[in-house]
C-alpha cells in the first residue's frame, strides 16, 4: 500500500538548541508550512518522552500533519503516532510493521542504494536518504552520497526518497530535480534565528 508521505520533514532537536523546545519547534514548523513533524530525542526519560509525544501529536492532528517518531516504537505506539522512522540499527521494520500494522508510516534510513534495498524488501512506506551534503547535526552520519548517488536511489527504488543530511533552502531544488520525493532537516529549521520563518523558506524552494 503506498502511503501519503510528507514532503517537508522538520526533526526536532533539543541538543544541537535548547532555545525551542520539541513542542515549541512543532508550532513554528507547522505555522511555517512543514507536512511531517518528526521527534527525534536520543535520550531522556521515557515517561517524559511520552508526554512530549502526546502534546506533539496533538498539534500535529489539529493541522493535519503528520507525526512521526524517531527510533523508539514503544513511545510511537503510546502517543498513537502516525508512524515511526528506524535506522540500519534500529528496531526492525517487519517487526515495526507487526505492531504498528498497515495503516501507519513507517520510513528507513539509508545511506547507501543496498541499504535503501533493504528498507524496501523489509516493507518501509518511505526511505530518509543521506547525508546527501555534509551536516555536523549527526555524529555517526558517514560519508556524504551527493546528488548523483541520490539520483540513482531514486532511479533504483520505488518508494518516495526524501533527502537528509545538509538540506538547505540553497539546495532543496537540486535535491528535487534529482527526483527525491521531499526533504528532511534539523539545522535548516532548529538552529535558525526564526525556525518559522525558515520552515517557511524550506517551503517555498520544495
Ligand atoms: N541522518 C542522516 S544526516 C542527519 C540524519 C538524522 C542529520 C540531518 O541534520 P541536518 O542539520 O539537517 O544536516
Ligand atoms: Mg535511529
Amino acid at each position: 500500500m503506498m502511503k501519503q508521505v510528507g514532503r517537508l520533514h522538520l526533526l526536532t532537536d533539543t541538543v544541537l538548541q535548547a532555545r525551542f523546545s520539541h513542542v515549541e519547534l512543532t508550532e513554528l514548523a507547522i505555522a511555517g508550512g512543514a507536512d511531517t513533524i518528526q521527534f527525534r530525542q536520543k535520550s531522556g526519560s521515557t515517561r517524559e518522552m511520552i508526554e512530549v509525544a502526546r502534546k506533539m501529536k496533538k498539534l500535529c492532528e489539529e493541522s493535519d500533519v503528520k507525526f512521526i517518531v524517531n527510533d523508539r516504537i514503544d513511545v510511537a505506539i503510546a502517543a498513537a503516532a502516525d508512524g515511526v522512522h528506524l535506522g540500519q540499527d534500529d528496531f526492525p521494520i517487519p517487526l515495526a510493521r507487526k505492531l504498528l500494522g498497515e495503516g501507519r508510516i513507517i520510513g528507513g534510513s539509508a545511506a547507501t542504494i543496498a541499504e535503501a534495498r533493504k528498507c524496501l524488501s523489509e516493507g518501509a512506506d518511505y526511505v530518509g536518504f543521506g547525508p546527501v551534503y555534509p551536516t555536523t547535526s549527526k555524529d555517526d552520519a558517514g560519508p556524504v552520497s551527493g546528488i548523483d548517488i541520490l539520483k540513482q536511489v531514486v532511479e533504483a527504488i520505488p518508494l518516495p526518497i526524501i533527502a537528509i543530511g545538509g538540506v538547505s533552502a540553497e539546495n532543496t531544488p537540486e535535491v528535487i530535480r534529482a527526483g527525491a520525493h521531499g526533504i528532511a532537516v534539523i539545522s535548516a529549521v532548529c538552529c535558525q534565528e526564526d525556525p518559522e520563518r525558515a520552515t517557511r523558506e524550506l517551503y517555498r524552494a520544495l
